[in-house]
């Protein structure tokens, strides 16, 4: 069990909402977003973080990119390396660029790039206490995925493609790990088979919204509005803290999305 790389972080990289997040891409039907709750959001966001144990970098916001605020895509951290990634979505495509700097200011030249064609959004990546699953999806391709397994085979890491479910953005849009090898996961997720061997906490019916929680050391963020999740993490014992999310819903976001959590001492545990 390496919890170490799935929920034990030290740091985190974020970035603020930009006044172009009511250009950026959504499917959810919920009206755009509005630049001015969103940032407000966003620094209660950081503050939790802050309070979770991880020492936040709050980049400026990218009025060049909609969706920039999601950082969680556009890079990969473990840590031993980081992986800067390439989104399905070319609207996005510049945004790993755009945030280089503030990774390699943590990872210098262990720092390094996909591909033409790879193509990998990190909201597809899910870090369990056992292995690393990718969800094939319509930003993330087979390429992609064997080319991340090719770049962590030096330390041993397992690589395990998996579906992401039909009409659903990201794999982690309907899942997180929560420590060990327990994951919250939507029923229609983890119907598929692809928690087999893991314990599951199934997130309520009519809840799928929430699955999108971050356990970040002893606290799990949830999306506020969800009590009957709530109620089930509490009851398992876990810490929780309820955040005003409507903001990033509204852009088919959630919580991993607004962060790049990682350990900045390097070490793996
Ligand atoms: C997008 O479609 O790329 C953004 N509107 C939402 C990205 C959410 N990111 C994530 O789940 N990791």
């Amino acid at each position: 069990m390496r919890d170490g790389i799935s929920i034990e972080f030290t740091a985190a990289i974020t970035r603020a909402p930009s006044d172009s997040c009511v250009n950026g891409i959504s499917a959810a039907n919920l009206g755009s977003p509005d630049p001015a709750l969103f940032r407000e959001q966003h620094t209660a966001y950081v503050a939790a973080l802050d309070r979770a144990g991880v020492t936040v970098t709050v980049l400026a916001a990218d009025e060049r990119f909609p969706d920039s605020v999601f950082v969680e895509d556009p890079a990969f951290c473990l840590p031993e390396i980081a992986i800067l990634l390439r989104s399905g979505a070319p609207a996005r495509q510049g945004e790993a660029e755009a945030i280089e700097p503030a990774i390699r200011s943590f990872y210098g030249q262990h720092t390094c790039s996909m591909s033409d064609g790879a193509l990998v959004d990190g909201g597809d990546i899910l870090v369990t206490g056992e292995e690393i699953l990718i969800g094939l999806s319509n930003r993330t391709n087979s390429y992609g995925i064997n080319e991340i397994t090719e770049i962590l085979r030096p330390w041993g890491y397992k690589v395990r493609a998996v579906d992401t479910p039909t009409g659903v953005l990201h794999l982690k849009t309907d899942c997180a790990t929560l420590g060990g090898d327990t994951v919250l996961a939507t029923r229609r997720l983890a119907t598929s088979h692809i928690f087999d061997g893991y314990e599951v906490m199934l997130v309520p019916d009519g809840e799928e919204a929430a699955a999108n929680s971050l356990r970040v050391n002893d606290t799990v963020l949830l999306a506020a509005g969800f009590s009957k999740t709530a109620d089930t993490l509490s009851a398992a014992g876990f810490e929780i803290e309820c955040l005003d999310v409507s903001e990033a819903r509204k852009l088919d976001g959630g919580l991993s999305c607004m962060s790049l959590r990682f350990r900045s001492d390097g070490r793996r545990r």
